[in-house]
């Protein structure tokens, strides 16, 4: 516990100690779907340094539209998986001179310090599906059409019946592939260095059993992977109308692949498009849902979930999680309210996830109520129900005018009534840990902290978890 006595600000408390101010502020984004400021599609995942970026679709069909409307791709980074930004719209159809719609399902591939996104697009030419290649110096650009025209149209020889979702993968001898295609019809060519040229005749690889769409290639342990939709009714769907994830492996980059199973089952929205990355040692599936709260099949949503791999190179179903896992922090789709936050800190620091060193530890953004005293409170609401069995506070004190608290409770909403959790355990006020209330399971959309400060001292969190049983 950290022990202070400077009271310097303390002139200021009589002129706010009247304040009792309600602030908002929107939590930070974990559990799924990771994103639901804008409804986000077909992503494709790149990790680069310590960051996880996640290419995305942007669904902007109206509530009850039959069709996509999908005008650009946005750019979702997060450095631990559980928080995401995003990083806004970072290219469009209306960077392709020769395009007019459909911003559908890209991935960008790195190369010679570049970023190369491979999309499809609607071309102004014959047919319908092209895919063009946009070039930017950084993950998140500014990116650029990259060949003023397409790789991939009806006219290349071969091409695919909807040339659509192309999936580039670069091997370590440093030769690029190219995958795409729709309507069953996968196609495979050798890139050329420059990236923005095929090399050699485009292929039909084979072994990619019920290939409907949306192919994702990678490597491990010299293994390479292809996940890709499929909708046969075979073990993966009942109705060909919606897609599960199955995968295949081989020995070469081309094929001929050995199809090993359904690694994503049917999904809420009736496509189903998946990337998988390795990232900080864990490997992980990102897909889209129709999960997002006015969601449907044009208005998707973002996922990502834990994959695990077999100790032979088999891939284990992933466990799609709404909301976040069993365990998971809750408050990270909590709104955060409190009866007061000094306007130097911020209120967001309760729910951004993050995981404190010591109660002193400034790395990221903190919450304190300094000059308040006496009684205050931290509220998490929730726009529906969720279980809770377990509150950890972690207490920020900056061994100034913010102390650890004296007392604190955890109470949450019945729907009438603020009541204590059955069977609640002691709220705890050790600095430099998490503070564990255990409860038996309740159900609730609100939860509150009741924080009594110590004599002389205002309070102040880190991080304020809410964990599903
Ligand atoms: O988002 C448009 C299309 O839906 C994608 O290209 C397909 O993979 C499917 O997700």
């Amino acid at each position: 516990m950290r022990r202070h006595r400077w009271h310097g600000r303390l002139p200021i408390v009589a002129a706010l100690a009247s304040l009792l101010v309600v602030v908002l502020a929107s939590g930070a984004r974990a559990a799924n779907p990771i994103i639901d400021t804008i409804y986000t599609a077909d992503p494709a995942a790149l990790v680069v340094g310590d960051t996880m970026y996640i290419y995305a679709g942007h669904d902007e069909a109206a509530p009850g539209a039959g069709n996509f409307y999908m005008r650009d791709w946005h750019v979702l980074s997060s450095t631990d998986a559980a928080g995401w930004t995003d990083n806004g719209a970072k290219l469009s159809v209306a960077d392709f001179a020769w395009a007019g719609a459909d911003a559908w399902a890209g991935e960008v591939e790195p190369r010679n310090g570049k970023y190369y996104w491979y999309v499809p697009v609607n071309g102004n030419g014959p047919g319908w599906m092209d895919i063009g290649v946009a070039v930017g110096d950084t993950p998140l650009g500014p990116f650029r059409d990259a060949k003023g025209g397409p790789l991939i149209s009806d006219g290349t020889p071969n091409s695919s019946p909807l040339n659509i979702d192309p999936t580039v993968f670069t091997d370590d001898d440093g030769q690029a592939y190219i995958y795409w295609g729709g309507y069953w019809g996968v196609r495979a060519a050798k890139l050329k260095s420059n990236m923005i040229e095929l090399d050699g005749p485009v292929i039909t690889p084979t072994g990619l059993a019920d290939y409907w769409e949306a192919p994702w290639m990678f490597k491990r342990n010299g293994v390479y992977y292809m996940v890709y939709a499929a909708n046969d009714t075979n073990g993966c769907v009942t109705s060909s109308s919606y897609a599960c994830q199955r995968y295949a492996t081989a020995s070469n980059p081309l094929g001929p692949w050995t199809q090993r199973g359904v690694i994503l089952d049917r999904v809420s929205s009736t496509t189903s498009h998946a990337a998988v990355v390795e990232f900080k040692g864990q490997w992980y599936m990102v897909y889209h849902t129709a999960d997002a709260p006015g969601g449907g099949d044009f208005r998707r949503s973002v996922a990502v979930d834990r994959l695990y791999f077999n100790a032979d190179g088999t891939i284990q179903k992933v466990v799609q999680t709404r909301g976040g896992a069993s365990g998971a922090n809750r408050a990270l789709t909590a709104t955060a309210s409190t009866s007061y936050v000094s306007p130097w800190e911020s209120l967001a620091a309760v729910n951004d996830g993050f995981t404190p060193a010591n109660s002193a530890d400034r790395a990221h953004a903190v919450y304190g109520n300094w000059p308040q005293q006496g009684a205050q409170w931290v509220q998490y609401d929730w726009p529906g129900p969720v279980t809770l069995n377990r509150v950890r506070a972690y207490w920020f004190d900056d061994d100034l005018g913010i102390d650890l608290p004296a007392s604190c409770s955890v109470r949450y909403w019945t729907g009438s009534a603020w009541q204590d959790p059955p069977g609640a355990g002691s709220c705890g006020v050790a600095g430099d840990t998490f503070n564990t209330v255990t409860f038996s399971p309740v159900t609730t959309t609100r939860i509150r902290l009741n924080i009594t400060a110590r004599s002389g001292y205002s309070t102040g969190l880190l991080e304020l978890q809410a964990l599903a049983p």
